[in-house]
């Protein structure tokens, strides 16, 4: 038995399904998941010694790689101090100010521990700010675990099979209104129903919970419009998108807007660290200054904003970075489109920048539904192999696969070469 399995064995008789997080479990491609022991640059050594190139990077967060020096020196800098006060600190001050500066739309924020706590927050602010009650998410997007989220969501959910989570109250649903993803004319027609009711709108500005669904044209700047038409709080969640597509995520590449935006993932540098923000006039409804409470023993930890502020602040000096994850998100979705069609392959790529997704469908995909007609089995086979090959994929159809600027070109066309192989 490989140690993997061994500690799989006896991670599974103390902690549900063996993992901290469902996706992890590999379940739905069927396999024991890969114990990792390790992780540099672009690649990660699992606790058998087997090395492979990293296409997740812990689901995003590790835009610049694995073990950046420069972050584990402040992240050790800042473990000599002491590791968490519950006290207001500096750094807190400087991630403030850093995150007002590379997102226009953002005036004031607030820290939290977890992109789930964040989108929990936002929601509970923008019903706080307008008295309303209702929201639009759309399905297939995943916006973390609270209760009113859980409806059609994506990622975990999609491959868990549970389209609705159990444990959750119809009353914390029942005001939570689905559209598909991209479906304009239904969100139109939710807000002719109840558009004085409606809270928020939140959507993932790219889609990466259903695999990656671009935005139709036109899609984002109707929902900004419709909000703004209808007094609704636009909720950009942008765990994944922000800091990733560009400086200011998803809203600077798309040139639209949002009224609150939730992020995660790259903001802590691969430290448990969420933060939602945007203007002023709604923020100052959050306690202490205003009555939404909200609140959290860890925000701000002056370990994890040591991470954050160390990555968050190169990429801010250095925007060149941008710039190159696009040409290799380029050269690697590129590359995948070209093969399938050279090969005739039923299968889609959609891609955003350094995000991208291979579906296995002749179709294409621009929402749930699409997306949910993807052959599994097939995919399964895709990323088994790939994995054999010493490439570490998203173990489920309905993720994204991440670049970071520790790929190479080398490490794209080597696995370019190595999809050829698999198809040939
Ligand atoms: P966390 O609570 O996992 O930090 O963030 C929740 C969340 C919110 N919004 C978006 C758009 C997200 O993608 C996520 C979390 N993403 C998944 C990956 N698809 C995290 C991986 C996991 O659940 O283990």
């Amino acid at each position: 038995m490989t140690r993997s399995e061994t500690l799989y064995q006896e991670a599974v008789t103390k902690i549900p399904g063996g993992v901290n997080s469902p996706v992890r479990a590999f379940g739905s491609v069927g396999m024991t998941p890969r114990f990792i022991a390790s992780a540099q640059g672009a690649y990660l050594t699992d606790v058998d010694g087997i090395r492979y190139l990293d296409y997740i990077g812990s689901w995003g967060p590790m835009i610049l790689g694995h073990a950046v020096p420069f972050v584990l020196e402040k992240v050790q800098e800042a473990c000599q101090k002491g590791l968490s006060f519950g006290a207001a600190t500096e750094a807190e001050v400087e991630m403030a100010q850093l995150i007002c500066e590379m997102v226009p739309s953002v005036e004031m924020v607030r820290m939290v521990n977890s992109g789930t706590e964040a989108v929990m927050s936002a929601v509970r602010v923008a019903r706080g700010y307008t008295g309303r009650n209702k929201i639009i998410k759309f399905e297939g997007c995943y916006h973390g675990h609270s209760d009113a989220m859980l409806v059609k969501a994506g990622s975990g959910v999609m491959t868990a099979g549970v389209p609705d989570s159990a444990g959750v109250p119809k009353g914390c649903t029942q005001d939570t209104l689905l559209c598909a993803y991209n479906d304009i004319k239904g969100v139109e027609a939710l807000f002719d129903a109840c558009g004085d009711e409606i809270a928020a709108v939140i959507v993932e500005p790219v889609g990466a919970n259903m695999g990656v669904v671009e935005p139709a044209d036109g899609f984002l700047e109707r929902l900004r419009s419709l909000c703004t038409e209808n007094g609704s709080v636009l909720v950009f969640d942008e765990v994944i998108t922000g800091f990733r597509l560009a400086k200011a995520g998803a809203q600077e590449y798309y040139g639209v807007e949002a009224d609150l935006t939730t992020y995660g993932k790259i903001i802590g540098g691969g430290m448990p660290v969420g933060a939602y923000g945007g203007k002023k006039e709604i923020m100052e409804v959050v306690a202490p200054v205003g009555s939404v409470y909200q609140a959290g023993t860890l925000s701000g930890n002056p370990v994890a904003m040591a991470a954050g502020l160390a990555q968050l602040t190169y990429l801010n000096e250095h925007p060149e970075i941008y710039q190159k994850l696009t040409k290799l998100g380029e050269m690697l979705y590129g590359g995948l489109r070209t093969l399938c069609k050279e090969h005739h392959l039923p299968c889609q790529v959609n891609a955003v920048g350094s995000l991208g997704c291979l579906f296995f469908t002749s179709e294409p995909v621009t929402d749930y539904t699409s997306a949910k007609r993807s052959n599994t089995k097939a995919f399964t086979k895709y990323f088994r192999y790939m994995l054999e090959h010493g490439i570490y994929l998203a173990p489920s159809q309905f993720e994204a696969m991440f670049l970071s600027a520790a790929h190479t070109k080398e490490n794209v066309q080597k696995t370019l070469d190595l999809i050829q192989g698999y198809f040939a």
